[in-house]
């Protein structure tokens, strides 16, 4: 099998960079370890920026969202018992974000894929990319007990961050950047009408809680944990009365709750691979790098590394000229550090850290405190959050 572009991973960068080289008539293969209904049972992030739903209206995918998701021109930074708010839309200039969930995208993507004929295999096993320091890279896998082989001009790693494409590269050519936090996220999903119109993300001596959502009637809520619990140790109350706990007295009095349908802890961690191209070897979104949740960041570096890589491909077919690809891994780095900075510093503020004692609450609260009485601290929190242009 011969194709333009051979994709690892249909998560959302894989579906995303697909679907744009599909539009602009570029030939691409997908190719994933696991089937359809498993890509669609897992559930990540919620808040887009507006960056990542203009890539979604690009690949020709955005109007359920446009229908279904939700606007948010704010959110709030919930301490000391009450509700600070970050007014996006002021602080920015008329920036929002849209609350709409990786799931329902990923859903979008894969219909519109399957719709206009594109190509994707699932269920591939060792999948192995090959040949990228050279001019004919090729992608070898198993299927059904049988090996094949796809050649191609370009080999996109988008298959996150336990994916083979980084796994591929000669260490001696790759720096890795890491950092682990000590502690959690415990997130469920529970179909009850969410505590407050916008985002809650709440500092509290018992750690850190964040009230998300879905739509108007399902809610994502998350509280910190520690790395040691597990799943079964969080029956739904004990993780309500928690949440209850970390809120302010108005919240915690309106929280409605219900039987969970999902609960799932997640570790937390930065992590960056440097650089992003080896050869003909790009690799995309989780497969480079890692941020906590706190920003609502993942996703959103996916989108622009799609971008930015994009922007190499249509220069190399329609313009053959490799300057597009040779600046992808600078292009797309710059932006990732300015994210891993902002997510790593909204956890240092937000959480409880074993080690920090004392010393460390008061800084937080400092910082919190600046934060809600200086225009200039929450405009800097603003532009980040609301995500840095590309
Ligand atoms: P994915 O989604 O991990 O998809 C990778 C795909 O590659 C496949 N794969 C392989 N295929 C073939 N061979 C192999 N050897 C393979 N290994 C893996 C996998 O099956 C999979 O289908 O990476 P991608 O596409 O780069 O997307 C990244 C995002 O999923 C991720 O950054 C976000 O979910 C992070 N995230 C958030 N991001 C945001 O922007 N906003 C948020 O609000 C947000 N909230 C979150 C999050 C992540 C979370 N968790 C669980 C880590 C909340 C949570 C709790
Ligand atoms: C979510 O809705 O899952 C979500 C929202 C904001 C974050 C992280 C996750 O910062």
């Amino acid at each position: 099998m011969r194709t333009r572009v051979a994709i690892i991973g249909s998560g959302p960068s894989g579906l995303l960079l697909g679907q744009i080289l599909t539009n602009a008539g570029i030939d691409n293969i997908i190719i994933d370890r696991v089937g359809k209904e498993h890509i669609l049972a897992r559930v990540r992030a919620g808040v887009l920026e507006e960056g990542m739903v203009g890539m979604l209206d690009r690949a020709g995918v955005g109007a359920r969202m446009h229908r279904e998701g939700l606007p948010h021109d704010g959110f709030s930074l919930a301490f000391d018992g009450r509700d600070h708010r970050i007014d996006l839309f002021d602080l920015t200039g008329g920036k929002r974000v849209m609350v709409y969930g990786q799931t329902e995208l990923t859903l979008d993507l894969i219909e519109r894929r399957e719709r206009d004929g594109g190509i994707t295999i699932h269920d591939a096993a060792n999948v192995t990319p090959a040949g990228f320091d050279g001019d004919s890279p090729y992608l070898t896998y198993d299927k059904d007990g049988v090996s094949h082989r796809i050649d191609c001009d370009f080999i996109a790693g988008c298959d996150g961050f336990h994916g083979a494409s980084r796994k591929a590269v000669p260490e001696a050519a790759i720096k890795t950047f890491e950092k682990v936090y000590p502690f959690g996220w415990l997130g469920i999903l529970a179909d009850v009408p969410p505590v407050n119109h916008e985002l809650i993300y709440a500092n509290h001596p018992r750690g850190f809680a964040l009230c998300s959502m879905r739509s108007n009637t399902r809610s994502r809520y998350y509280v910190q944990c520690s790395l040691d619990d597990t799943v079964d140790m969080w029956s739904d109350d004990r993780f309500w009365d928690e949440l209850r706990r970390r809120l302010p007295a108005h919240h915690a009095e309106a929280l409605v709750t219900g039987p969970s349908f999902e609960k799932s802890i997640a570790p937390l961690r930065s992590f960056v691979a440097e650089p992003m191209r080896f050869g003909r070897l790009f690799l995309v979104g989780d497969a480079a790098h890692i941020v906590p949740p706190t920003g609502a960041k993942g996703l959103n570096l996916a989108a622009s590394d799609v971008f930015y890589l994009i922007e190499g491909l249509l220069e190399f077919y329609q313009e053959k000229s490799n300057a597009g690809l040779d600046a992808y891994s600078a292009k797309a780095l710059k932006r990732v550090w300015n994210a891993v900075r902002f997510s790593w510093s909204m956890t240092t503020l937000l959480h409880r850290f074993p080690d920090n004692g004392d010393f460390g609450q008061k800084i937080q609260e400092a910082e919190l405190d600046y934060l809600t009485h200086s225009r200039a601290a929450a405009t800097a929190m603003a532009e980040n959050y609301v995500g840095l242009p590309y």
